[in-house]
Parts: C-alpha cells; sequence; structure tokens
C-alpha cells in the first residue's frame, strides 16, 4: 500500500462509520476509492448504513450536550489544534485529495490550506459570537439577542472538495457549539477518513472523541434517513441542483434548515479594454482548473465582438498547450475527470452540443490512455442553445460575442443558476455597472479576476438554483446558531408593549 495512504491511516479495507473510533458492523456492500488519473484502487470501504448511523448520531448528541457548556474560545483553542493537526500533516492529506480526485497536486495542498485558513477563521469567530443590544421601547427594560448552538449538524460534501468544503462546515459549526456528521461522497471517501481520524485525534485529547462523525454510506438509505432526521436541526449540503432539492423538500417537511451550495452556470464578461493576458489567465483558469470540477468553475464567456476573433483564437492556442496528464507531477495543469460516469458526461455533452448546432473550436476528445481524461473544450456558443442552460460538470467553456455590455450582463444572468461571476476591464464605469444591483445576480461578482478560487474570508455561495446558502466568510457562525432574543425587566412596573393595558 501506498505510503501516503498508510501514514494517514487508512487501511486496505476500511470501516465506514465513524464517531472516533470506527463502528462495527456494516452494509456488506464494499465501494473502492480509485485513482482517476491510473485507474488503480486506492483502499476499499465497506459501506455503513442506518443502524451504524445510529451509533453516530448517539455518539454525537452524547458528546454535543458537554461540548455546548465549554465556553466558545475554548472551543475555538481545541479548533486551533486542528488546524494544526492539517498544516502538520497537510503534503500527505493534499497528496492524498490529489490521488483520489485527480486535481493537480498544487491544489490539492491548496484545498487543505483552504481547510487550515478555515480553522484560522474560526478561532477568531470564537471571541466574536456577538449579538445586538436594542434599546426597549419600555423603561426599566433591557433587550439583547444572543447565539446559542444548535445541536447536531448534518454535512453532506461532494467529490470535488473532499476535504475543504467539510472544514467550512465543521470549523464554524464547532466554534458554534455544534456537533457535526458528516456524509462525503463515495467518490472520495479516503479523504475523509484521513480527515476525520486527524480532526478526532484533537478531539480525543480534550476528552471529545465522537463529536465529529462520519458516515460513508447510500444516497437511499444513510442519505435519505440523515436529511429526514429531526434530531439535525441543519443540514448543509453541497452538490447537485437535483441533489439540493431533494434536500430541500425533505428538511422542510420536518421544518429543518438547509444551508445549501449547490450547481453554478458561471460567467465571465471580457471588454474591449480588459488587460487581455490577464483575463486569458483568469479564464483559463477558471475553465481548465480542477479539470473544469468546481462548482465556480467557468463555463460561459462572453467576450465583446471587436476583440472576440483575436481573444477567443488566443485562447484556443492556450487550450493546445495545457499539459494533461499526471496530476502529482509538477508542470501538469489539468489532471483526470473523476472517473468513467463523468468521461460519459463530458462525451454526451459534446453531442448535445453539436445536435444544437454548437461548434467545437478545440477539445472534444477523450484520451487514448489509462485514466479519466479528456482534453479541456471551447465551444461556439449562441445564446439561444438549451445546453448552456445546463450545468455539465466537465471542462467545457462556451464562447458567445456580444456588442453592449447590457447584453452581456444580461446574458449571464439569463440561467437557471447564480453562483460566481466575473467582468476584466480597466474602466471603472463598466466594472461598476457589473457590481451594480441591476448587473450580475451572483453570490460572487468579481473584478479582473476569474470565477473560481474565492478566499474563506469572504462569505461563499449562491442565489437562485445554486441554493442561497452561504458558508465560509466574516458571519457564517449564524447558520449554525440559534438566535434568542431577551428582554429583561428591572423596573417594578409591568408595563406592555404596543401601549396595551392588561390590569388585573
Ligand atoms: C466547490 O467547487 O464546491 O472558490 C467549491 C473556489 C473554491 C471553492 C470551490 N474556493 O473555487
Amino acid at each position: 500500500m501506498n505510503e501516503v495512504l498508510r501514514r494517514l491511516g487508512i487501511e486496505e479495507v476500511n470501516p465506514g462509520a465513524w464517531a472516533g473510533s470506527a463502528i462495527d458492523g456494516a452494509t456488506g456492500e464494499v465501494v473502492s476509492s480509485t485513482n482517476p488519473s491510473t485507474g488503480e484502487v486506492l483502499a476499499k470501504v465497506s459501506l455503513a448504513g442506518t443502524r451504524e448511523y445510529e451509533v453516530v448520531v448517539s455518539r454525537a448528541q452524547e458528546a454535543f450536550e458537554r461540548w455546548r457548556m465549554l465556553p466558545a474560545p475554548k472551543r475555538g483553542e481545541i479548533v486551533r489544534q486542528m488546524g494544526q493537526a492539517m498544516r502538520a500533516q497537510k503534503d500527505d492529506l493534499g497528496a492524498l485529495v490529489t490521488m483520489e480526485v485527480g486535481k493537480i497536486l498544487s491544489e490539492g495542498l491548496g484545498e487543505v490550506q483552504e481547510s487550515i485558513d478555515m480553522a484560522d477563521l474560526a478561532v477568531g469567530m470564537s471571541r466574536q459570537l456577538f449579538g445586538l443590544s436594542m434599546h426597549s421601547e419600555r423603561a426599566g427594560h433591557r433587550m439583547y439577542e444572543q447565539w446559542h448552538p444548535l445541536g447536531v449538524v448534518g454535512c453532506i460534501t461532494a467529490f470535488n472538495f473532499p476535504n475543504a468544503v467539510w472544514a467550512w462546515n465543521a470549523m464554524v459549526a464547532l466554534i458554534a457549539g455544534d456537533a457535526v456528521i458528516w456524509k462525503p461522497s463515495l467518490k472520495a471517501p479516503l479523504t475523509a477518513i484521513a480527515t476525520h481520524k486527524m480532526c478526532d485525534a484533537v478531539l480525543a485529547e480534550h476528552g471529545f472523541s465522537g463529536l465529529l462523525g462520519l458516515i460513508i454510506g447510500g444516497d437511499a438509505d444513510v442519505g435519505e434517513t440523515m436529511i429526514a432526521d429531526s434530531r439535525l436541526p441543519l443540514i448543509s449540503a453541497t452538490g447537485s441542483t437535483r441533489m439540493g432539492k431533494r434536500v430541500n423538500q425533505v428538511v422542510a417537511g420536518r421544518l429543518g434548515r438547509c444551508l445549501l451550495e449547490l450547481g453554478g452556470n458561471n460567467a465571465i464578461i471580457v471588454e474591449p479594454d480588459a488587460d487581455l493576458d490577464l483575463a486569458i489567465r483568469g479564464v483559463a483558469f477558471g475553465a481548465v482548473g480542477t479539470a473544469g470540477q468546481r462548482c465556480t468553475t467557468t463555463r460561459r464567456l462572453f467576450v465583446h465582438s471587436s476583440i472576440a476573433k483575436e481573444f477567443t483564437d488566443r485562447l484556443v492556442a492556450a487550450y493546445r498547450q495545457v499539459p494533461i496528464g499526471d496530476p502529482m507531477k509538477s508542470d501538469t495543469l489539468m489532471g483526470p475527470l473523476i472517473d468513467d460516469d463523468a468521461v460519459r458526461m463530458y462525451t454526451e455533452g459534446i453531442e448535445a452540443i453539436k445536435a444544437e448546432g454548437g461548434e467545437v473550436l478545440v477539445g472534444g476528445d477523450v484520451l487514448d490512455r489509462a485514466g479519466s481524461f479528456v482534453t479541456p473544450t471551447i465551444v461556439r456558443g449562441r445564446p439561444d442553445m438549451q445546453i448552456v442552460q445546463h450545468e455539465i460538470f466537465v471542462p467545457i467553456l462556451y464562447v458567445f460575442e456580444y456588442d453592449s455590455i447590457e447584453d452581456a450582463i444580461r446574458w449571464q444572468n439569463d440561467v437557471p443558476q447564480g453562483l460566481s461571476s466575473a467582468i476584466f476591464t480597466d474602466s471603472f464605469r463598466k466594472a461598476e455597472r457589473f457590481l451594480a444591483h441591476h448587473g450580475s445576480d451572483c453570490g460572487i461578482a468579481n473584478v479582473n479576476i476569474g470565477t473560481s478560487g474565492a478566499e474563506i474570508g469572504g462569505a461563499f455561495g449562491g442565489e437562485k438554483e445554486t441554493g442561497g446558502g452561504r458558508e465560509a466568510g466574516s458571519d457564517s457562525w449564524k447558520a449554525y446558531m440559534r438566535r434568542q432574543t431577551c428582554t429583561l425587566n428591572w423596573s417594578t412596573d409591568l408595563p406592555l408593549a404596543q401601549g396595551v393595558k392588561f390590569d388585573i
């Protein structure tokens, strides 16, 4: 077995349920985690079922009852130590991310850095869980609001950020006083196990093993049980819009809370006055980075007609030179897709594009080698193409020409999703027009930066079918806490609000 896996505590066959220690018993079903760049099996996981889920929930509930009693800054101190544990093992964990999901090593390491940054941010937050104080309309009364822990939070994550998206949620939920049960993607279970072990070891030193739970199981049994479980006041889910709609319906049915981070269909607008070198780099990273498998991936490009030919030609030339291959090698810029299902989505996507009259300018090929490799693709698009409305989670970029910025902004907004957006321009007016309330309708709007690669200091998430949730960022802790308004009467009278009289 691979040294990195061994150092991270991964076995050849791993249990699928963890509450600190592994929970015995499983469904009997085993999944293999495969390296998408070689097709080699890294290790296996025996899937957990609803019985193991029950054990994970009850341990988390028990630990929560004690954890909530720790003052928030003390919880922050333990989260700080988790950040340190991830720092110490960043190289191995980053390499595992690369081996398991195929993103290039610098991105694998970057992802772990994002989790470390989240821990640091959460430590600071643990001393800033501010409530407001208000002036009461009644004499001798004081009003204020305070925030309390929510309970056991459910966290569902996707394959493409198998470490950081959990950290966005877990680091903040922990300082808020919550427990977290994690259901990772079955396509990236090893990163989840390694991360769980690393963070639980820190909790165990302080007597809180089991506060973080991990349940690796199917959507139909474990997933459905989890979202329907009223012991979990909040379900935070990252993934497809289809999945998010299901989660939202079930959680709404029990009047629980959802935090959704779903599909994107992100666009970049390039104005004629833009620094084109910058724009080429921004578009290339946004569209090709992570092999097009970020929710923030640039999927649509609007180029002003006066520069469309020059810009598209340059971009096509850049695409032809993208080094595709082993994501562990430092000169590779694009690794494989996650698996052969994704390759199928890619080829079917290209077929559908051609059927709608879309012209492939570069790419469109599946590489004839081991692993799930395709070429990054640019398609000349028309705004009326139906397929453009959908997020296909592969590196396909549509290019459109426009004449007026008003059209570009309108077309950019004319999709069901609303995650990330960007404009490249050196014009202050154009930038402000794009950022105005009648400009981009997305949760993220950038100027002279691509659509992906957001920092954790800003709230992350999007509107419309992206689900409306916000994770990371300054006040994200509010999603993981419940708000309580307190009115204290220190007078000797009992005046009623709104002047109501009730003298008895
Ligand atoms: C995702 O693809 O689900 O902004 C998250 C970015 C990263 C997070 C992406 N910081 O691209």
